[in-house]
């Protein structure tokens, strides 16, 4: 992927996301889109990926979030049939991958949901993020605190 100036500094704060939204109301001529769409210059400008990249990942968006429910949310089973081929294979590490794409909390992945997370997994992505997607990776029982059974768990379930 082209390099690109890195705006992204703080997955923690998402409060900037909350003014593109209000500013969306008032494009007429947008496209109507599923809840949780956002332009692709939007998510561009706040992630390390191009607008291209952005359009890209909406295409792989489309097939994911339809592959059961064509709603433009991502459900977990729909994630589980991405990753595994299989609706109902259920599986730690993907349940906590999930959690994580779904910072808001709502049971479903939305667009913006969807690059952003992605955009951590980015050689660009400021490594700060990494490393907090990383720790609340482990920390399965969302301690804040990342305990010897949470390191076996994942352990035992990344074994081949
Ligand atoms: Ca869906």
């Amino acid at each position: 992927m082209r390099r690109k100036a890195n705006i992204y500094n703080d997955t923690v704060n998402f409060d900037r996301w909350i003014s593109p939204k209000l500013m969306g109301c008032f494009h007429s001529k947008t496209p109507r889109h599923a809840q949780g769409y956002e332009e692709p210059t939007i998510l561009a400008a706040e992630t390390p990926f191009t607008v291209s990249d952005v359009e890209a990942l909406f295409e792989l968006f489309k097939k994911i979030s339809s592959s059961i429910i064509d709603d433009g949310l991502i459900h977990k089973e729909e994630f589980q049939l991405a990753l595994f081929g299989n609706r109902n294979k259920k599986n730690l590490f993907a349940d906590r991958i999930f959690h994580l794409f779904d910072y808001k909390r709502n049971g479903v992945i939305e667009f913006g949901e969807f690059v952003r997370s992605l955009a951590v997994f980015h050689p660009d992505g400021p490594l700060t993020d990494k490393i907090t997607f990383s720790f609340r990776l482990y920390d399965l029982r969302q301690t804040g605190y990342i305990e010897r059974g949470e390191v076996g768990l994942l352990l035992v379930l990344l074994k081949p």
